[in-house]
């Protein structure tokens, strides 16, 4: 019998061959015809199936609100510097998303693993903050910059409000606003931020909708697919920043000595 050669890539999420294009089976003119948005499309091609719309429309409005938070955070600053070098598009909006890591928009999937794992052996918040101390860990989704018990996100509260009316569970966020509570108790600005509403949500989104197994739930937080999120959002922003310089004309980008401190 026929004997076939074995395939150097295996893929499962889409399929161009036919006469249209698919994204998890659902082919092109079907996304179209029944109006999906780009949270379908996320849906289909990362989690390969297709989401309710309280789902879809939750990825979507993670998207809106984290495309971009002004010219002075890590990921704008090296896109500008970048565009401001004269270099091209693709160059300055990968230096920008270079910054995306343990520190900056990169905690959404630690902040979903550690509440998870908090959450599932029913650590108290005390016991959770005291323990991640005790290894000289941070909290991932906890603290920020330039907001503070005072001066709350606003994104996270317009997250909340949605899953709120939303979704059929939000235990897991529900866990990271007593984690909070704990957290602000130490010091101010130690709020939750947009990586920590995303992650813990993110977890009510998974085991609330019924569309994952507990299996296929560890998986995507044991691969890391949140941090997927602020990335592609964020590009959105990284790009209009490179636009924006070169609209402007901006010259080469260079530090004032004065704002550094030359010591030995
Ligand atoms: N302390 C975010 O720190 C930041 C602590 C903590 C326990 C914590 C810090 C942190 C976890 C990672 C995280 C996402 C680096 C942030 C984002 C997107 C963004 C960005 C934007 C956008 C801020 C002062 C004292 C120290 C620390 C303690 C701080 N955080 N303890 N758990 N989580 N968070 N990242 O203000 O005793 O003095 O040594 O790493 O979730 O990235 O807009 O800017 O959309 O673009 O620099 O919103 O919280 O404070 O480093 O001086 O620390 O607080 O141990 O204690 P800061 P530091 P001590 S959202």
């Amino acid at each position: 019998g026929k004997v076939r050669a074995p395939t150097h890539i295996i893929s499962t999420i889409s399929d161009d061959r036919g006469e249209e294009p698919c994204y998890a089976g659902v082919p092109m003119s079907t996304i179209i015809e029944r109006g999906y948005g780009v949270g379908d499309v996320i849906s289909l091609l990362w989690f390969k199936r297709s989401l309710p719309r309280y789902c879809t429309q939750f990825i979507e409005i993670c998207i809106m609100l984290c495309a971009d938070h002004g010219p002075c955070v890590s990921g704008a600053h090296n896109s500008i510097v970048t565009a401001r070098a004269g270099k091209d598009l693709v160059s300055s909006l990968v230096s920008g998303l270079l910054t995306i890591g343990p520190r900056f928009g990169g905690a959404i999937d630690d902040a979903a693993r550690y509440f998870k794992d908090a959450y599932d052996r029913g650590l108290t918040p005390y016991e959770f903050v005291e323990g991640m101390k005790k290894k000289g860990i941070r909290v991932p989704g906890i603290g920020h910059r330039i907001k503070s018990r005072d001066n709350r996100d606003k994104r996270v509260q317009l997250l909340q409000k949605y899953a709120h009316t939303n979704f059929p569970s939000v235990k897991y966020m529900e866990y990271a606003v007593q984690v909070e509570t704990y957290t602000l108790s130490k010091a101010n600005n130690l709020v939750m931020n947009v990586d920590g509403a995303i992650g813990s949500l993110f977890l009510d989104l998974l085991s609330g909708s019924g569309m994952f197994s507990k299996q296929e739930i560890d998986e995507i937080i044991e691969i890391g697919y949140l941090n997927g999120l602020f990335v592609l959002a964020r590009s959105i922003g990284l790009i209009g920043h490179t636009f924006d310089q070169k609209r402007l004309k901006q010259p080469l980008y260079r530090h004032p000595w004065e704002d550094v401190l030359y010591t030995k």
